[in-house]
């Protein structure tokens, strides 16, 4: 069912149904989610998020653009407020039809000239249209709309001018006499005499809607004791608990200088990405990405942060306003690896970014890398990316290392370099490098406890590397000596079990290790 007849099913239903108020994407899904069956676009509403007055400031086109993002994000019918028409009777053909491409359901036009103001600012008689006038805007929509479905409203203000009832009652049915699919009565009284009087006078069966805006206190089943009452208007609500809510968050945040005691009170970043639909495109990445492209990545960050002599863990060392744990973050998302778990240790309360799985090496002081990665691996079951916290790195490496393992049928595919690294001892390459991109590619077949070999052959452990026999390793992993098992014996052990360790020979330029500051200075 299009969203234009699942508004005409509501408006022809004898019963009558609520439209909540949105004003951009995020509120129009928040809506829907709450179980609301249609939208009210509200002009006020609008102008108000884009920090502009009610006063026909925004153009039809930029009010088009907050539409197809509130469109896009429900799958509700939305009533829009299209104010006076955006001009005569062609402006507001031509704004039907832009509404009916964007696939909206309805549209509301109200008998007051352009530019308009806000009714509850407006009390001059002046502003009312000529009634023959709007009839033709009304004749005038409804011959342009192609689409039978789509819905035209009038609205009448009458009352919120001081106009009075017999005003709009001969404007009621002159616009219904013109094609108006519904009416929509509007009123700034506290109480609900307008409409009663309305209601009680008015004599034509066409579906009716009331915005309750200033009446609130008017129960419901008053306002819908006549079956035309079709549509309650709840107007302006999301806005203002915006308003509120941000006026009261940022009070508390700019007052504490702090965000701890805020964190609590307000939706989390993750409710934030759910409502992004971010697990549709963790999805779309198993169909879409190249097949290899493994879905998780292990950041072993436990460790001390060494000579920098630093009371938070090295992976929050800034670089360039980013911390290198977000740096490798960031590289990992654009890649699209969805998830990423962190191995904390030394200072772990640093670490607490929300998004991310953590896992806790509390033995972070007498272990080595390898133990971590066993605690992590652990309930990985398919290939994983696996990072040394401290190491700096260009992006093009991973994808490298992505399209590299989708080349060969090694277990393990390591990033290396040439030239002397921290980790002690080398590994053996072959002889024979293969040309990937920007970098060499080799097997490795050798494990020296030497720092210092043949320097055709010899390269050395980048702290990046890709697993993909993850049940050959993980079981690796589940050593009697784990504690104090190095990459280099966990390399070692790989070879004797028949294992294939392939590596890409990278520059320094492209990778570095983070233990100087000069290293910094480098990379800086
Ligand atoms: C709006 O929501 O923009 C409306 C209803 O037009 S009212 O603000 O009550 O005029
Ligand atoms: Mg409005």
């Amino acid at each position: 069912m299009t969203k234009r007849e699942k508004f005409r099913k509501l408006l022809n239903h004898n019963k009558h149904f609520f439209l909540m108020e949105a004003h951009d994407g995020l509120s129009s899904k928040i809506v829907e989610e709450t179980g609301f069956s249609a939208i009210w676009a509200s002009g006020l509403s609008i102008t108000a998020s884009l920090g502009v007055r009610d006063n026909n400031e925004i153009s039809y086109t930029q009010l088009l653009d907050v539409l197809e993002y509130m469109n896009d994000a429900t799958s509700l019918p939305i009533l829009v407020d299209g104010d006076t028409g955006y001009g005569n009777f062609n402006n507001a053909s031509v704004l039907l039809r832009k509404l009916e491409e964007r696939g909206i359901a309805a549209v509301c036009i109200e008998d007051k000239k352009f530019p308009k103001t806000n009714s509850f600012l407006e009390d001059s008689m002046d502003a009312l249209a000529d009634p023959l006038e709007f009839a033709g805007k009304i004749r005038a929509m409804k011959a342009a709309q192609s689409s039978p479905d789509f819905t035209v409203v009038a609205r009448l203000e009458s009352f919120n001018v001081g106009a009075g009832l017999d005003d709009a009652i001969k404007r009621a049915r002159i616009y219904v006499e013109a094609g108006a699919d519904a009416l929509l009565v509007h009123s700034k009284r506290s109480d609900s005499k307008d409409i009663d009087d309305f209601l009680s006078s008015f004599d034509m069966d066409v579906p009716i809607f009331l915005v309750p805006t200033k009446y609130y206190t008017v129960p419901v089943n008053h306002l819908t004791k006549d079956i035309r009452v079709r549509g309650i208007i709840w107007a302006n609500q999301s806005v203002r608990a915006c308003v509120s809510a941000m006026q009261s968050i940022c009070k508390q945040i700019f007052n504490e200088g702090s965000i701890a005691n805020a964190e609590e009170s307000i939706a989390s970043v993750s409710e934030i990405f759910r409502l992004q639909r971010h697990d549709e495109y963790v999805e779309m990445e198993k169909k879409y990405l190249p097949p290899g492209t493994p879905s998780s990545a292990i950041i072993l960050a436990a460790g001390s942060p060494g000579k920098f002599g630093i009371e938070k863990p090295k992976a929050l060392i800034s670089i360039n306003g980013q911390s290198l744990l977000e740096h490798q973050i960031t590289a990992l998302t654009s890649v699209g690896i969805a998830n990423k778990t962190i191995v904390r240790g030394y200072k772990k309360e640093h670490i607490s970014m929300q998004g991310y799985s953590y896992v806790d090496n509390d033995k972070w002081q007498t272990t080595d890398a390898m133990y971590s990665l066993s605690l992590a691996s652990k309930g990985i079951v398919e290939p994983y990316l696996v990072l040394y916290s401290d190491v700096f790195f260009k992006r093009y490496l991973l994808h490298n290392l992505i399209l590299f393992s989708n080349q060969t049928d090694a277990d393990i595919i390591l990033v290396c370099v040439k030239e002397n690294y921290i980790f002690s001892g080398s590994l053996v390459v072959d002889n024979s490098p293969d040309y990937l991109g920007n970098n060499d590619t080799a097997l490795i077949t050798g494990v020296s406890d030497s720092s210092y070999g043949d320097t055709e052959k010899t390269v050395y452990f980048s702290g990046l590397m890709m697993v993909k026999n993850h049940e050959g390793i993980n079981n690796l992993l589940e050593c009697k000596d784990i504690d104090t098992l190095s990459s280099r014996m966990l390399f070692s052990r790989a070879l004797e079990y028949g294992m294939k360790i392939a590596a890409i020979i990278a520059s320094t330029d492209a990778i570095v290790d983070i233990n100087t500051v000069q290293d910094l200075m480098k990379v800086r």
